[in-house]
């Protein structure tokens, strides 16, 4: 390369790498260029780093030959194979597509999910729906009933938001007897977080008119579970889509192709997949899908009716279990935090259990109802520790600890559980699940 390049290269890797990479890329450029990113690092004298060896004659196979032709979809490099999404399918024999697929969050950075690996979660599978025969029916208590192909939508004025997803059952696997020894994303990949292109629903009710007596609407999917919500009124003209887009390209068949409602904020079922028709009602459907499941069950063995907003959570995906430490020394402790009821104003970060806390980094942009990512530089005395993450949301939301949470409810609840886990770092530099 010309020292030119050699530059640009630098401060590129230095830009992009943050702190995580740091052993990747040169030191003195790195420090260099990086000085600011990484102040926290580089104050412990501490560095990751290989020395680097003189510049070998032999050049590597792929710098000697041509390089494989282009492709018209591209796929991650052979190397990230591993990387993949978790099945757990519910009944493979009756419905093979009927359960869900966990994102694997400790392999991921930054805050948005590679399409591909958008958890899953289908009641009956993904159909395939050809867009020239779909409609969404808007109906019920409006002045005129509305049909509208997928083309048709695409018309209207859209707008884009980044925004999570997440299933009421998201972490219930970490609410059994005994911390199961798996990895984050197995634990807590039932959320994902991406950028969706639609048409406000405000604007296609808007178009139907409104009856006064309307204050809610029956959302359902074209699948053959036919899921369906109801959703409050008050919400679908709040910030309600219907998205035709998730990062860039057309939906995806197993996120609602050719169109999902997004209720960005709200539990993960409600934003109906393969939408088909919404139709507006003076009160609550009470479906099998918002009565059989999904309900808080309380200690005196009462059942909250709903349960909308997803609470302020967080997780560290870096380190976690199936990682291993290499000995004492410099490591990010990395994360992601996100609530539904606004944006993330603060993560705290515990490394002896929940004694003494500091905050971490926020990694902006900070965008409401949507993941932020949250690092925090760790000088490891190679002593076992106890890595907790802590968030707390613009409205003054608190993320409870394990303890706190389960006292809510009844001992067989299972949903919405958003309370703080712990890794623990052994000596030996395994990692671990468990309860405290
Ligand atoms: N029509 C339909 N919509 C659906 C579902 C479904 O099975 N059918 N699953 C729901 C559940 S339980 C969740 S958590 C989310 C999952 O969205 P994703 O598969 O895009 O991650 O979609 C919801 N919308
Ligand atoms: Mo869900």
């Amino acid at each position: 390369m010309k020292k030119i390049e050699i530059e640009e290269a630098a401060r590129v890797s230095a830009e992009t790498a943050g702190g995580a990479s740091i052993g990747r890329s040169d030191r003195r450029s790195f420090l260099a260029r990086g000085a600011a990113l990484t102040a926290g690092l580089v104050t412990t004298g501490a560095s990751v780093a290989t020395r680097a060896a003189e510049p070998s004659q032999a050049l590597p196979v792929w710098s000697r030959t041509p390089g494989a032709p282009m492709r018209a979809y591209g796929t991650p490099s052979r190397f990230e194979e591993p990387v993949k999404r978790v099945l757990t399918p519910g009944y493979p024999k009756v419905s093979p597509g009927t359960g869900s697929s966990l994102t694997p969050l400790q392999a991921l950075e930054g805050t948005i999910t590679p399409s591909g690996l958008h958890f899953e979660r289908h009641h009956n599978g993904v159909p395939e729906i050809d867009p020239a025969q779909h409609r969404l029916l808007i109906h019920g208590l409006v002045r005129r009933a509305l049909s509208f192909s997928p083309q048709a939508l695409a018309r209207y004025p859209m707008t884009s938001r980044v925004a999570f997803v997440e299933c009421a059952g998201n972490s219930a696997r970490n609410t059994g007897p005994k911390p199961l020894q798996v990895t984050c994303g197995t634990i807590h990949g039932l959320v994902s977080c991406s950028e969706w292109t639609g048409v406000p629903l405000a604007l296609l009710l808007d178009e139907a008119g409104i009856d006064p007596s309307a204050k809610w609407l029956l959302a359902e999917g074209a699948d053959s579970a036919a899921m369906s919500r109801s959703v409050p009124l008050d919400k679908a003209l709040d910030d309600a889509m219907i998205a035709l887009y998730q990062n860039g390209e057309r939906i995806r068949p197993e996120q609602g192709y050719p169109m999902r409602l997004l209720l960005p904020g709200w539990e993960g079922n409600m934003n109906v997949k393969w939408l088909q028709q919404l139709k507006l009602t003076a009160g609550p459907a009470h479906t099998k899908d918002e009565t059989s499941k999904y309900s808080d069950l309380m200690p005196d063995g009462k059942s909250q009716q709903f349960t909308f907003v997803l609470g302020v959570k967080s997780t560290i995906t870096r380190p976690s279990f199936g990682m291993t430490m290499e000995g004492a020394g410099l490591y990010e402790i990395s994360g992601m935090a996100w609530s539904g009821s606004g944006r993330i104003a603060r993560v705290e970060v515990s490394t002896d259990g929940g004694v003494s806390w500091k905050d971490a980094r926020l990694q902006g942009p900070v965008l409401p109802k949507s993941v932020t990512r949250f690092r925090l530089p760790w000088d490891w005395n190679g002593a076992p520790a106890l890595l907790q993450s802590r968030a707390i949301d613009d409205k003054g939301n608190v993320q409870p600890d394990r303890k706190t949470w389960t006292a809510q409810y009844s001992p067989a609840h299972r949903y919405h559980n958003n309370s703080i886990q712990t890794w623990r770092v052994q000596a030996d530099g395994s990692i671990s699940n468990v309860y405290i």
